[in-house]
C-alpha cells in the first residue's frame, strides 16, 4: 500500500478544514491531537496554551465544562490562532437533520461559530447532513463521521462502517474524514483519519476503553492523527509527555512513506 505525504493529502481534500488541517501537519511536523477533557474552563486554558506548539488539533467535549462561557470559547481561539492548532467539538450529533441544526448553531454553546470540525453518527442516516449544510458553507468546517469506535463492544463495524465510508463518499464537500481505528481500502486519501483510544502504557480503563499506541494505528494501521486524552492530559508532565506521543505519531507516520 503507497501512502501519500501530508503535503500531497492537503491538494487531495475536498473539504477546507482537511485541506487546512493537513498543512498544518506538514508545517508543524505533528499529527497529534489532544482530548482536553477537563472540567474547569481555565484548566483546558492553560493545558492547550502549554501543549499548543505541539499539537494539529485540540479536542473539546464543551459540555463537560463546569464553568462554560463565550469568554471560554473566545480566549480558546485566540490560543489556537496563537500556536496554529485547530479547534474540534467532539458532539458526537446523532439526531434527525433539522434538530441536530438547532443543536449545532443554538443553544448554550454555539458550537457552528467556533468549531472548525465536529463529530456525527450515521445512524439516522445521511440526511442528518443537511442539518449542518448551512452552517458550514459559509465557515468551510468539517464534518467527522464516526466509522469505527475505540469501545469494547463498539457496534460500528462491519456493514455499518461501509455504510459510513459511502456517506462520507457522497458528501465530500461537508466531510473532512473519520474517526476510525485503521485505514480501510475504501477510506481515499482526501479524507483525513483521526484515531482515539491511544496511550502509551495502559490497554485500557474500567469504562471499556481500549488503548493502541502511536505506532501501531499509524504505522500498522495506516491512520494520520493520534487522538490522546488521559495519557497527556493526566501526566504529570502534560507538556513533555505530548512531546513524546508527538514524536512517536511522527515518526510512525515518516516510517510508513518508506
Ligand atoms: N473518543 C473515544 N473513542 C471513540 C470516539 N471518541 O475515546 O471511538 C473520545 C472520547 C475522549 C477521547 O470521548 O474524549 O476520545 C479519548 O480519551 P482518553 O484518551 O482519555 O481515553
Amino acid at each position: 500500500k503507497k501512502y501519500l505525504t501530508y503535503e500531497e493529502r492537503a491538494k487531495l481534500a475536498t473539504n477546507p478544514t482537511a485541506s487546512k488541517l493537513f498543512n498544518i501537519m506538514a508545517t508543524k511536523k505533528t499529527n497529534l491531537a489532544v482530548a482536553v477533557d477537563l472540567t474547569r474552563k481555565q484548566e483546558v486554558l492553560n493545558l492547550a496554551d502549554s501543549i499548543g506548539s505541539e499539537i494539529c488539533v485540540l479536542k473539546t467535549h464543551v459540555d463537560i465544562i463546569d464553568d462554560y462561557d463565550q469568554d471560554f470559547v473566545h480566549q480558546l481561539e485566540q490560543i489556537a490562532s496563537k500556536h496554529n492548532f485547530l479547534i474540534f467539538e467532539d458532539r458526537k450529533f446523532a439526531d434527525i437533520g433539522n434538530t441536530v441544526k438547532y443543536q449545532f448553531e443554538s443553544g448554550v454553546y454555539h458550537i457552528s461559530k467556533w468549531a472548525h470540525m465536529v463529530t456525527i453518527h450515521g445512524v439516522a442516516g445521511p440526511a442528518i447532513i443537511d442539518g449542518f449544510r448551512d452552517s458550514i458553507k459559509q465557515t468551510g468546517a468539517g464534518l467527522l463521521l464516526l466509522a469505527q469506535m475505540s469501545s469494547k463492544g463498539s457496534l460500528c463495524v462491519g456493514e455499518y462502517t461501509n455504510q459510513m465510508i459511502e456517506m462520507g463518499k457522497q458528501n465530500s464537500d461537508a466531510v473532512m474524514g473519520f474517526i476510525c481505528q485503521e485505514r480501510l481500502e475504501s477510506m481515499s486519501d482526501n479524507f483525513v483519519l483521526m484515531t482515539p483510544g491511544i496511550q502509551f502504557n495502559s490497554k485500557g480503563d474500567s469504562m471499556g476503553q481500549q488503548y493502541n499506541t502511536p505506532d501501531y494505528v499509524v504505522k500498522e494501521k495506516g491512520t494520520d492523527v493520534i487522538i490522546v486524552g488521559r495519557g497527556i492530559y493526566q501526566n504529570s508532565e502534560p507538556k513533555s509527555e505530548a512531546i513524546k506521543y508527538k514524536q512517536a505519531a511522527w515518526a510512525a507516520y515518516e516510517s510508513r512513506l518508506n
